[in-house]
């Protein structure tokens, strides 16, 4: 898709502390919808953000602080609202609050906008991409998570960093729970079209698995280290759901690990992201990727974790 405005096209930000704020912006730079309501308990906060949004756009995209009925023919409508991570929390310790306040607001989102996409951003995103899908009433399709697309994308700098090349040229993802169970596919992974071996081998470069874990734990731990320095996270997961939003307004089939609601790795009707293709109508299967048995028996166990987190909530 051009970059260029989609006139007509509407997407709601729902929350805008820190996340919200900053994807309403990515998004007016980015010149692709014409209209960004945003919807926040704290009226005076969508208000004074979108007035300042506005000052921001040099083009047609204009910014609107709203309410739910301004949800009706948004294309996509973005949650970001919540509590967050403080240091020293996990995702999953934000869980019941957080599910509280989806099983709020989501069915209002599904009564004045019955055909829009759901994009949850709001953590612990797995737990509440399923809890969505359940208070939408939606079809599967029609709800995501932003689920791992941050990982994928931390870890594609971090190994873009370990082999002074851009992130460009790695082709690597986190899959599973976003979050402390994440899976990196390493199998799969390769750098300036490579296989990783491969271009160890090629350019001299030790072929370790310990600096491979090394790598992922700092990954793993990025928003730990994020929120100690600066207590929150915001501008990696605002480019991350641009990057969902241009795919889907754009009906690019582009594939990126969203999280989405189905049975994976033997456990039943829970939301984690592997590999889906994004268009126009939302989020869709594709084939299965081939993980060898390590990476197998850690999706079994992300899965779990995530079941477990739901079966504790009681959804
Ligand atoms: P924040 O800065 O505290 O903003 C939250 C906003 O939500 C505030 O403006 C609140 O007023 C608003 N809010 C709270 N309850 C409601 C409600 N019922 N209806 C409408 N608005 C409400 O938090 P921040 O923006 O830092 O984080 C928001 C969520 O995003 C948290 O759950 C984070 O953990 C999560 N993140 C998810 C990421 C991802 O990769 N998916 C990445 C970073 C943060």
């Amino acid at each position: 898709m051009a970059e260029s405005i989609s006139k007509g096209v509407k997407i709601v930000v729902i929350g805008v502390g820190s996340v919200g704020s900053a994807t309403a912006y990515t998004l007016l730079l980015s010149g692709i919808v014409s209209e960004i309501v945003l919807i926040d308990v704290n009226k005076d906060k969508a208000e004074g953000e979108s007035m300042d949004l506005n000052h921001a756009a040099s083009s047609d995209t204009k910014s609107r602080a709203g309410d739910y009925p301004d949800c009706a023919d948004a294309a996509i409508v973005i949650v970001t609202c919540g509590i967050n991570q403080k240091h020293g929390q996990t995702r999953m310790d934000l869980a019941a609050k957080n599910a509280a306040i989806m099983q709020d607001i989501i069915p209002n989102v599904a009564k004045y906008a019955p055909d829009t996409i759901l994009l949850i951003a709001t953590n612990p995103v797995d737990v509440l991409t399923y809890v969505s899908y359940k208070a939408s009433g939606f079809p599967l399709n029609r709800v995501l998570g932003s689920g791992t697309v941050l990982d994928t994308a931390r870890l594609k700098y971090i190994l873009g960093e370990h082999f002074d090349i851009s992130p460009d040229s790695v082709d690597a993802c986190v899959i599973g729970e976003h979050g402390d169970s994440g899976v990196p596919v390493w199998s799969l992974t390769s750098i300036d079209g490579m296989k990783l071996r491969d271009y160890c081998e090629s350019k001299n470069h030790s072929h370790d698995d310990a600096i491979y874990h090394k790598i992922f734990e700092q990954t793993r731990d990025a928003a730990y280290d994020i929120i100690k320095r600066k207590g929150y996270t915001s501008y990696g997961i605002a480019a991350g759901l641009l990057r969902i939003v241009k795919a889907i307004l754009g009906d690019t089939n582009t594939k990126l690990t969203v999280s989405t609601v189905g049975d994976y790795y033997g456990v039943e009707n829970i939301a984690i992201s592997v590999p889906m293709k994004l268009n126009k109508s939302g989020v869709h299967p594709t084939d299965q990727i081939p993980l060898d048995e390590k990476e197998t028996e850690l999706m079994k166990k992300s899965s779990r974790q995530i079941k477990s987190a739901l079966k504790n909530l009681k959804v």
